[in-house]
């Protein structure tokens, strides 16, 4: 695997605030101290936001790595299966003490059992509804999917559409796809024939979960590949709000330019919504005039 250091994006709230406001007062426009109060204090929180990530799949998968590759941060195992019993607030609350600015759920496998499989079904019930974002993780090498394809659509699906919950499956060790010799060790990416394969798989996956090929993202967790892309649809698919706080907490090596333009684009359009309520009661032309510099700030 290439570098595994640990830098992370860095955060200037002072930065970002200032100049909203200098653009303001540019403008001639003076916020009030309790406004620029409420601003700042939103900017922050966006930005600090800590996001729960769940990582579902079979044992062996790779999760574990898969967490360790994205974020340089071991996993949160939710292994014990009484923890359904318990709110799931308060499994969350218990993981993210141990994280930091994120919480990362390791949540048991599928397929070892039929009485495990109801157990993490109830499992599943309460947790994904707590959740931010799911990835569901298959690894390309296995042959078949039936047990991870009857639970994911009989149980996970009902559950991540009523709670509108974005998914993403990941698609993990596509190194170990035929043929295996085809690797390209020096770029640590597929050759081309491997490649084909790898394409031709991520149709499948496709059809067996009926998901949109823009949600199948294939990596290999050991090896570096494909977490820019993993990063970017995880960007893509989280509200505004919630965007910056995966950039801020994944490695900067797997952070490309485009992830963070839109995750800083999320933090602009959550701002954005907040002034329009604190402004929009007092002077509307200052609301006016907060959208000019956003929009000229943010076209793409
Ligand atoms: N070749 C290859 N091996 C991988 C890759 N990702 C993970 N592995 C290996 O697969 C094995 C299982 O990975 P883990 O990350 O422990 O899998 P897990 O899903 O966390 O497994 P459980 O915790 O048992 O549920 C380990 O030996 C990893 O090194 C990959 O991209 N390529
Ligand atoms: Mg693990």
């Amino acid at each position: 695997m290439k570098s595994t250091k640990n830098k992370k994006i860095e955060i200037n709230v002072k930065d970002i605030a200032g100049d909203f406001f200098t653009h303001m007062a540019e403008q001639g426009l003076a916020a009030t101290p309790a406004q620029i109060r409420k601003i700042s204090e939103k900017i922050s929180s966006t930005m600090g936001y800590e996001p729960k990530v769940g990582v579902f799949g079979k044992t062996g998968v790779g999760k574990s790595s898969l967490c360790n590759a994205l974020f340089g941060r071991k996993i949160a195992k939710v292994s014990n299966v009484a923890a359904c019993t318990r709110k799931p607030q308060e499994v969350l609350l218990n993981l993210s003490s141990q994280g930091g600015g994120l919480t990362l759920l390791d949540v048991p496998g599928v397929g070892e059992s039929r009485e495990r499989d109801v157990e993490y079904s109830e499992l599943y019930e309460n947790l994904i509804p707590e959740l931010d974002i799911l990835l569901w993780v298959i690894k390309a090498d296995d042959r078949a999917y039936s047990v991870e394809e009857m639970f994911y659509n009989d149980i996970v699906l009902p559950i991540i559409k009523k709670s509108q919950i974005p998914v993403i499956f990941v698609l993990n060790q596509v190194d170990k796809i035929a043929p295996i010799r085809d690797w390209d060790i020096e770029n640590y990416r597929p050759g081309a024939k491997q490649q084909k394969n790898i394409d031709a798989k991520i149709l499948t996956i496709k059809d067996k979960f009926r998901i949109p090929l823009v949600k199948i993202c294939p990596i290999a967790a050991d090896e570096g590949y494909g977490l820019t892309s993993l990063v970017e649809k995880i960007v893509r698919y989280l509200p505004a709000e919630k965007k910056y706080g995966i950039v801020r907490e994944a490695r900067t090596q797997n952070v490309s330019k485009k992830a963070l333009n839109e995750a800083e684009k999320g933090v602009w359009d959550t701002v954005k919504s907040a002034a329009e309520k604190i402004f929009i009661k007092a002077i509307p032309y200052i609301a006016s005039a907060a959208w000019a510099f956003i929009s000229k700030r943010w076209i793409f």
